[in-house]
């Protein structure tokens, strides 16, 4: 069969995309058609998404799409819009770095002990998971008039085609599913007053979420049918989808971008003691996979300073950082301290001197400072995930926009030990595609999927250079 377009709708944090991807037997490209920021508003409230803004972007993109065999959504989880009856949107939808859920994990706990909620759910303990936003907004207006709530993927669906559904992979960011069963965890629900029948019934990477509305046609300029199709709909689960891992190959990944999420992929969650105690996450894949990871604050911390800067010159600062030797002063880069926004490198510093280091006085040795902490965080992370899963691996795949990050991709493989292969950069649009793809009869199965990606993709492979020695006297230094 010849190629095929499909568009691919990726919101990240701070930017959102539309891209072309074309799909043939020995074809994958993709093409951005338009891309837009996705900038949040701290209102007296609140911080707050700019949902209306995000949807503008989308029908943009759609527009300079043009004419695709199918559409996908896919975007950051754990956030929702609530509907009211009539299916208009009630408020501006809560950002996850918003501070409404401090203090509310604890008062969770108290009703469902964290190691009952760890069993039931293995989600790590985040303190912006949807059940912590619902327990927050319990007796709030919005939530008392809501009849539905749509994560931010299937909002966007709903508005393009009037169609309802919630997708698995990102319902399972939410601590309301059981990641054996695949379905809600109805008794835990209950226990904690979260009304389930708000959600939309579930839908799975690869099912029909309806055609473009005639609204959205005359909108974007396009002609119909065009439909709707349900994608790996949390951005983290499209891009482990494309990670160019080749037949049999032993591999661990790290999606890269304002998150780094570093781990495995998984035929069974692992719902230990140890593995609560370690914080790794148990969210699911496509076909049936458990997406067994943890959430390190990634190039958030990087991005927070360069802002606190004045955005000055980044490929100059990497440069400069490179040539810093290393690593010197390291933080906790999974420390859910840096979560909220402002005032980075002073908090950076911070860090350094709690831990009894000398924090780096100069802005190259604060990025250096960041991505070795990085590097470290991606490296405790892989090993810890290969002990607790029982499950070794030879090649860590870095995908995401941090593998345009040279440096951090060569000190990822420096700290690991292990060779990094790094791309695809738009991994979670590409997944996005080959979603859709597969749907339409354009790709095969997983395995098939992932060979397309490593023939078609420029992968460059980072060996680990020097020895570890330097990396264990820095992750000493953190372990006090
Ligand atoms: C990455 C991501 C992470 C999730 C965080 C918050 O974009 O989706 O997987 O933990 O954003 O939603």
């Amino acid at each position: 069969r010849r190629a095929e377009a499909f568009a691919a709708v990726d919101l990240g944090a701070s930017s959102g995309r539309v891209m072309v991807g074309r799909v043939g037997p020995d074809t994958l490209e993709l093409t951005q058609a338009h891309r837009f920021p996705n900038r949040p508003v701290l209102l007296p409230e609140g911080l707050r998404w700019d949902a209306l803004a995000l949807y503008t972007g989308v029908l943009d993109g759609l527009r300079a799409a043009g004419r695709v065999a199918s559409v996908g959504i896919d975007s950051w989880a754990v956030d929702y819009g609530l509907l009211d009856a009539d299916g208009n949107l009630l408020g501006n939808p809560v950002h996850y770095r918003d501070d409404r859920t401090r203090g509310i994990a604890e008062k969770v706990r108290a009703t469902i002990p964290a190691e009952e909620l760890y069993a039931t759910t293995g989600l790590q303990h985040a303190p912006f998971n949807t059940l912590y936003q619902l327990v927050a907004a319990q007796g709030t207006a919005p939530l008392a008039a809501a009849r539905r709530l749509l994560l931010i993927p299937d909002l966007i669906a709903y508005w393009l085609t009037g169609e309802q559904g919630t997708e698995l992979t990102n319902a399972s960011t939410t601590q309301l599913i059981d990641p054996r069963t695949r379905d809600w965890a109805r008794p835990l629900a209950d226990r904690l007053g979260v009304d389930l029948s708000i959600f939309p019934a579930l839908r799975r990477p690869g099912d029909p979420a309806g055609f473009l509305s005639p609204a959205v046609l005359e909108a974007t300029g396009l002609t119909g049918p065009v439909p709707v199709t349900t994608v790996a709909s949390h951005d983290t689960a499209s891009a482990v989808a494309a990670v160019p891992a080749t037949n049999g190959e032993r591999f661990a990944y790290i999606c890269t971008g304002t998150w780094s999420l570093a781990g495995l992929e998984l035929d069974a969650p692992v719902l230990t003691e140890e593995s609560r105690a370690a914080n790794f996450t148990n969210e699911l894949g496509i076909d049936g996979t458990v997406r067994y990871l943890r959430n390190i604050m990634g190039l958030w911390l990087l991005q927070e300073c360069l802002r606190d800067w004045g955005d000055p010159d980044l490929p100059a600062l990497l440069r400069e950082a490179a040539s810093i030797p290393g690593p010197h002063a390291v933080v906790d880069a999974a420390h859910p301290a840096f979560l909220a926004p402002g005032r980075m490198p002073e908090r950076i510093a911070e860090a350094c001197r709690t831990t009894g280091q000398q924090p780096p006085s100069t802005r190259a040795g604060l990025t250096r400072c960041v991505l070795d902490s990085l590097a470290l965080a991606h490296r405790r992370a892989i090993e810890e995930a290969q002990r607790l899963a029982d499950h070794p691996v030879d090649v860590v795949h870095v995908v995401g926009g941090g593998t345009r990050n040279e440096l951090l991709c060569q000190l990822t493989a420096d700290a690991c030990g292990l060779p990094v292969v790094a791309g695809p950069a738009e991994a979670s649009a590409l997944g996005n595609v080959l979603v859709q793809a597969r749907a339409h009869g354009f790709v095969g199965d997983r395995p098939a999927a992932r060979q397309l990606l490593s023939r078609t993709q420029s992968l460059p492979r980072y060996e680990p250079r020097g020895d570890r020695a330097p990396w264990d006297v820095a992750a000493a230094r953190l372990a006090v």
